[in-house]
């Protein structure tokens, strides 16, 4: 026998908590968080690295309806952010609803019962409504290197941290300069005896001006909201002014020079200069905020590595010009599945094809919420939600009020299924399509994750987050009913 809920949520991270928080707000209580964890906090619960911290000011990189006076920084340190969203899962009564060390393995639609029947690790389960929380960024991605399980010594993913891994005085290799390399490599540069740094792409990097909120600024926040609301205004507004050069390259000619000039300044040796200056667009990749970065990769126990891997051998990694790296260690921060996520291939829809066959490597949906064939499942941070210029919180909240618009037309009006028209969902990415024209993440030269394995922008929105906001309200006209 199946448990049955109403409404089932997939992960409790950010968006997972937040769905929670708003449906009890909204007074629906017939719902279960379904977590793999012991605990909640998702990526930042699983991110434990060395220097792991968010690149987006807290006071904006928080839920609207739960400031929080107490962030010690500009930019909070991720254990921080963990209790964070820990405390707000206790204090919105969010724990009560969450099922931990439950793994959803598989979700299939049964156009008979019109339920989603879910598969658990704990047991079979069946729900009317399914909400995916699982993250775009959960699912560590590790390149298949040829020889990788030759590989002898310790070697683990930067959102896997192995805890007990013996670093300090050894030879150590970190692979990839991403936004989680960057903040590794200060931190334990000066642990480790020899640090090889894998450099596929120099990335653009720019100082990240972090500062401590005092105690009175602290007091002056719980004390008078209004003054962090006020700061959490303004930094939505720098954030979204970002978008001009986003979306007009041309005008990040005049970043760039700015970032060069401030590569010139930390890196004086001319020949790591020029093998650390990008050669693409800035903005195409995320542009990455470090103050310790450029000094550590001129630190004498660092060598930056711009050779491509050639393959895995039990003492290490040899690079394509036939190098061999001896290596204690080696720190995969290649980053995550994100065009192509997991979960994809095990939840199906009416038709019985599951999301990855129906995406083949090219996610849609409309609004980046639902997809046609796939009834009552909603997708939080799905495709073409993500953000390369400000918080992903303003688009989760926004998503959440679009989830209760399909939640109000399920529970008001006696609606069994909602799913969106495919010709209003086919024109939706049309538009997405259009929108993502011309701006630097398609035009700056740079492969990057925002981009599928077809070339195509499935994973940004090319907009401000206003103009999300405005858009994702439900509308009876572009979905199909179903009594
Ligand atoms: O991963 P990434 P990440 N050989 O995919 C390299 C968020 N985040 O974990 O640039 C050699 O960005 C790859 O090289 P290239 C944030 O949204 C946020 O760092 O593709 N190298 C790249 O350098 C971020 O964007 C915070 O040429 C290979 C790196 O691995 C996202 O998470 C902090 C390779 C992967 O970089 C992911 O960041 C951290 C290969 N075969 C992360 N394959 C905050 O502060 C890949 N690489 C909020």
């Amino acid at each position: 026998m199946s448990e049955h809920v109403h409404i089932a949520i997939v992960g409790a991270g950010f968006s997972g908590v937040g769905a929670a928080i708003r449906l009890r707000q909204a007074g629906i209580n017939d719902f279960v968080v379904f977590e793999r964890g012991e605990e909640v906090g998702g990526v930042w619960r699983d991110n434990r690295y060395p220097g792991c911290a968010c690149d987006v000011e807290s006071p904006l990189y928080s839920y609207s309806f739960a400031p929080n006076p107490a962030w010690s920084r500009m930019f909070s340190p991720q254990a921080e952010i963990l209790d964070y969203v820990r405390r707000c899962a206790g204090e919105f009564g969010v724990l009560p609803h969450v099922r931990f060390g439950h793994t959803i393995r598989e979700a299939a639609w049964d156009p008979v019962t019109k339920r989603w029947q879910l598969s658990s690790s704990r047991g079979p389960f069946t729900a009317d409504v399914l909400v995916a929380g699982m993250g775009a960024l959960s699912e560590p991605w590790v390149p298949g290197f040829r020889g990788i399980e030759r590989y002898a010594g310790q070697a683990f993913h930067s959102a896997r941290w192995d805890e007990d891994a013996q670093l300090d005085g050894r030879r150590v290799a970190v692979v990839g300069t991403g936004a989680s390399a960057i903040q590794i490599v200060p931190r334990i540069q000066a642990r480790v005896g020899h640090l090889s740094l894998f450099q596929r792409t120099a990335p653009w990097v720019v100082p990240r001006k972090d500062r401590a909120f005092g105690p009175l600024e602290r007091r002056l926040f719980s004390s008078v909201p209004l003054t962090q609301r006020l700061m959490r205004a303004g930094l939505y507004v720098r954030h979204e002014s970002l978008l001009l050069g986003f979306r007009n390259p041309w005008i990040m000619r005049v970043v760039q020079r700015q970032a060069l000039r401030y590569l010139h300044h930390q890196i004086k040796d001319p020949q790591l200069r020029e093998r650390l200056r990008p050669n693409f667009t800035f903005g195409c990749k995320r542009v990455l905020l470090s103050d310790d970065y450029y000094p550590a990769l001129a630190q004498d126990n660092v060598s930056l590595v711009s050779a491509g891997i050639r393959e895995l051998v039990p003492e290490g990694i040899v690079d394509t010009e036939g190098q061999l790296h001896e290596l204690d260690a080696i720190i995969w921060a290649t980053g995550f599945h994100v065009a192509n996520p997991p979960f994809a291939k095990y939840v199906r829809g009416r038709s019985g094809e599951s999301l990855a066959e129906v995406w083949r490597g090219s996610p849609t949906a409309h609004l980046g919420s639902m997809v046609a064939g796939f009834p009552n499942l909603f997708l939080l941070t799905g495709p073409n939600t993500g953000l390369g210029h400000t918080s992903m919180l303003l688009m989760i909240e926004a998503q959440l009020e679009l989830l209760l618009g399909v939640l109000g037309e399920i529970d008001g009006n006696d609606t069994a299924t909602v799913e969106p028209d495919p010709g209003v969902q086919a024109r939706y990415v049309q538009q997405i399509e259009r929108g993502g024209q011309g701006t630097v993440w398609t035009a700056g030269g740079c492969a990057s994750w925002y981009l599928d394995e077809t070339g195509r922008n499935s994973t940004l929105w090319p907009w401000s987050t206003h103009a999300y906001m405005r858009r994702a309200k439900f509308d009876r006209g572009d979905y199909l009913l179903d009594a």
